[in-house]
């Protein structure tokens, strides 16, 4: 049995329908009522609990399975981050699992020049042998830490491993440098902790949630989505801050569509007005912070009146809201984003976010961020790594942004270039690239283009023909989520928890777990040693069982629970920070003495000009930027993606609602086509498509040719000085019809 479409509609609708029908959630976002869910029969299928892998959180899932086939996908009810529910794009995860366009074969590129698309089927035995010989001949000629991987998602770590083992230590992903990267730096130069993922939020028992960009409801991250409508029915006041009226937005009392790029602004006048007017938490400001004096100065002259002028918000709304934020406090939470990269100044807006918190005293409080717990996992025995130059955490051979805790990607394409970045030892030579479509989520592709055809050797493994695998020497092709086991993870959170990926089916084609690719790698490079283990069932279960666990229990119910611990002072948790200080750093000391701003302030950025509008980017709840772009199941609802056009300018240039227009940008170059979705739901100098468009991989044989690719017109970047990402919200374009109307017509 497949899932029809109706039923695909009717599973969603039961995993949000009893948290949300209060909020009328449901409803809104996906045209249903909350009283006709029906949850097909399930006689006579196996359940097969996993965790899924259409996107990165991680929810625990069961997997129903009848004559050999997955038939559907639903949350694991014992599951901490799913509580019985998925997202839509868990549901769908069939849909990855039996597309037809999947990688079959590992192949090998036949003509000179990446990205031809010439390819032929080999064998594993081929694959692996030309892939090993050309790692030993990097190794050898130029040494280890000229390879880097660029890995994304859980299955990853069987190729960190084998990095480690190999001898370098450049491990990166555009989730961080392209993501999470400033936030997770603004919060641990302010905290001494990142904010991690899952995100320590206590969005559920918050009174008051003040999101600024932070889609929910566009971006689906389970846990969350089900907190922000529990803290809903509960009464919480919602106030969103963002250009676009989102989905988040029609359940706020409060929407600030504020000016793109002025947040900073607003956050400073916010903190004007709690300073000001003696509303921020006393008593946690003076025993857990340093610097409240210098931040009452620097927010002195930062006035309601003055942000009005940059943010076009006024200064009553901008008092009123401050208000309101700060009189719900400690179960304020002034949530912290996780796509972060905006505008360059992306650190210090975190760390404004991060002050204003503190202010709050929500750290480490109920309704505000939680200390998370996690179940302590030994690890599986095998040799010490050799020393691993990690090389260092931005560009390999010397660092340049200090506060960057991981290797930049970015920052790797540039040593791998002769001449953009002078790597010491010379340019990295090698790319490993497992679960990132690097053409799709880098910004200034010519450039990603420039440093592919500079390698010697470019692996990808993946399970769909994504542009990346286009440009590869060798393409693996390994076995999806539902298919293979992974290593066993704890994950931090509010209570602790270890859950497991095992196979619920046996791999389609000649597909392979990422586990055993990466073991025949090793046993070929006399790395062996390091993957001493058979099969990966026993690995896991020997971790699990020296951690003095129930094995037999998690595979059965694909959780295990630890007791609970506090995780907020109200549980009884006693606050501690791993900064130098160990207080909460208002005024940071280790920024000053890195020769940055101490505290957060305001940089005025360029706005378009007139006819030009700003280039705004996110999600739609069915899809993973273009990790499922090409799921036919999910894009029954959402096929492709359009471009959000406010209603005044397009009257006034009299464009209609779903014609066709491309984007064209500062620097002349040309987006793919997609209709134009007419609404008052957005500001007159923006324009905002959702990411994950746009696909040319000839592979890729539903999604190729749809919709608009925002990452094409990301030609300009604001590079971050603190933590070195990049921002790619500083691009702009005009509009101009796809195709000009015949004469007369
Ligand atoms: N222009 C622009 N750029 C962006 C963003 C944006 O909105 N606009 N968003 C940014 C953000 S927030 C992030 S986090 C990054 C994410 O960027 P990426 O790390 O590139 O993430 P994905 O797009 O999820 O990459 C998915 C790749 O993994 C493959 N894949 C899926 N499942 C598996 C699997 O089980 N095994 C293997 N081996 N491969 C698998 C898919 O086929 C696809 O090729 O992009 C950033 N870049
Ligand atoms: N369905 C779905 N959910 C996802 C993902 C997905 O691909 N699909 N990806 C996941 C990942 S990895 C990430 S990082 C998150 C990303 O999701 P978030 O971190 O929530 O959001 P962003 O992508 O940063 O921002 C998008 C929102 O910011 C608004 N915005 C743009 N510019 C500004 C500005 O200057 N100021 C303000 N205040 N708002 C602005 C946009 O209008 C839009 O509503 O989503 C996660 N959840
Ligand atoms: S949020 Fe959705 S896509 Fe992501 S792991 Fe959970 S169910 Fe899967
Ligand atoms: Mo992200």
């Amino acid at each position: 049995m497949t899932t029809t479409r109706r039923q695909f509609i009717q599973i969603s609708g039961a995993g949000f329908g009893a948290a949300v029908a209060g909020s009328g959630l449901v409803t809104k976002w996906w045209g249903l009522d909350a009283d006709v869910i029906h949850d097909p029969g399930t006689d006579g299928d196996t359940v097969v609990p996993t965790f899924c892998e259409l996107c990165f959180w991680k929810c625990g899932v069961l997997a129903h399975v009848r004559n050999g086939r997955v038939t559907k996908i639903v949350g694991n009810p014992e599951h901490p981050l799913s509580k019985g529910r998925l997202c839509p794009r868990g549901t769908g995860g069939t849909g990855l699992l039996y597309d037809p366009d999947r990688l079959k074969t590992p192949l090998l590129r036949t003509t000179g020049k990446r990205g031809d698309q010439a390819f032929e089927e080999v064998s594993w035995e081929k694959a692996l042998d030309f892939t090993a010989e050309k790692l030993l001949k990097i190794k050898k000629e130029y040494g280890p830490d000229k390879v880097a991987l660029f890995s994304h998602g859980n299955g990853g770590s069987f190729f960190k491993h084998l990095l480690f083992a190999y001898g370098s230590g450049n491990v990166t992903a555009p989730s961080y440098g392209q993501c999470r990267g400033p936030r997770e730096v603004g919060f641990q130069l302010t905290f001494g902790s990142p904010v991690g993922s899952p995100e320590v939020l206590d969005i559920g028992n918050s009174r008051c949630l003040t999101l600024m960009g932070s889609h929910l409801g566009e971006n689906m991250h389970n846990t969350q989505v089900q907190d922000f409508a529990r803290a809903i029915a509960k009464g919480a006041t919602v106030i969103v801050v963002d250009p676009r009226f989102s989905t988040a937005a029609g359940k706020a009392r409060y929407w600030l569509p504020i000016k793109p790029g002025t947040d900073l602004a607003l956050l400073l006048a916010w903190m004007h007005v709690i300073v000001a007017e003696g509303l921020y938490d006393r008593e946690y400001v003076e025993k857990y912070t340093t610097g409240f004096d210098e931040l009452k100065k620097h927010v002195e002259g930062r006035t309601p009146e003055w942000a009005f002028t940059e943010t076009g918000i006024d200064p009553e709304t901008i008092v009123e809201t401050a208000r309101i934020i700060a009189g719900a406090r400690p179960a304020s939470l002034v949530h912290p984003g996780r796509h972060t990269t905006w505008y360059g100044d992306d650190t210090q807006r975190s760390r404004a976010v991060a002050i204003l918190n503190a202010l709050l005293g929500s750290w480490g409080r109920r309704g505000g961020f939680f200390v998370p717990a996690s179940m302590p996992l030994p690890k599986y025995p095998v040799p010490d790594y050799p020393e691993t130059p990690k090389t260092t955490q931005d560009h390999p051979d010397d660092v340049v942004y200090p506060f960057a805790d991981e290797v930049l990607s970015h920052g790797i394409c540039d040593a791998t270039t002769p001449g953009r970045f002078a790597a010491k030892g010379g340019p990295v030579k090698g790319w490993i690239v497992y679960g990132t479509n690097l053409l799709q989520s880098l910004p200034q592709r010519p450039r990603v283009i420039e440093s592919i055809q500079n390698l010697d050797l470019l692996v990808a493994i993946d399970v769909l023909p994504a542009e990346i695998t286009g440009y590869a020497d060798v393409v693996l092709p390994e076995a999806t989520y539902l298919e293979r086991w992974d290593d066993v993870g704890s994950t931090p959170w509010s209570e602790p928890f270890l859950s497991i990926r095992q196979p619920v089916v046996p791999p389609l084609y000649e597909s392979k777990p990422g586990w055993w690719i990466a073991k025949e790698l090793a046993k070929r490079m006399d790395l062996g040693r390091y993957f001493p283990w058979n099969d990966p069932e026993g690995m896991v279960r020997e971790r699990v069982q020296k951690g003095g666990y129930d094995f037999a229990l998690l595979k059965r119910t694909g959780v295990l629970k630890g007791k609970p611990v506090p995780v907020t002072t109200e549980d009884g948790l006693e606050l501690s920070f791993k900064t130098p200080s160990k207080k909460i750093e208002i005024y940071s000391k280790q920024m000053a003495d890195a020769g940055l701003p101490p505290l957060p302030d305001y940089t005025r950025h360029p706005q378009p000009a007139d006819g030009q509008f700003r280039l705004l980017f996110g999600r739609t709840p069915t899809h993973t930027f273009g990790r499922t772009t090409n799921n036919r199941f999910l894009s029954e609802v959402y096929s492709e993606n359009q471009v959000w056009l406010n209603a005044k300018i397009a009257r006034e240039r009299g464009l209609a609602d779903g014609e066709r227009v491309v984007l064209v940008n500062q620097d002349g170059v040309r987006s793919m086509s997609a209709g134009l979705k007419i609404t008052q739901r957005i500001r007159p100098d923006c324009v905002f498509v959702v990411h994950g468009y746009g696909h040319t991989s000839p592979g890729l044989k539903f999604a190729v040719g749809r919709g608009l690719d925002d990452t094409t017109l990301v030609t300009k970047v604001a590079v971050d000085p603190v933590a070195g990402s990049t921002g790619m919200s500083v691009n702009f374009v005009t509009v101009e019809r796809a195709v000009a109307p015949a004469p007369g017509a």
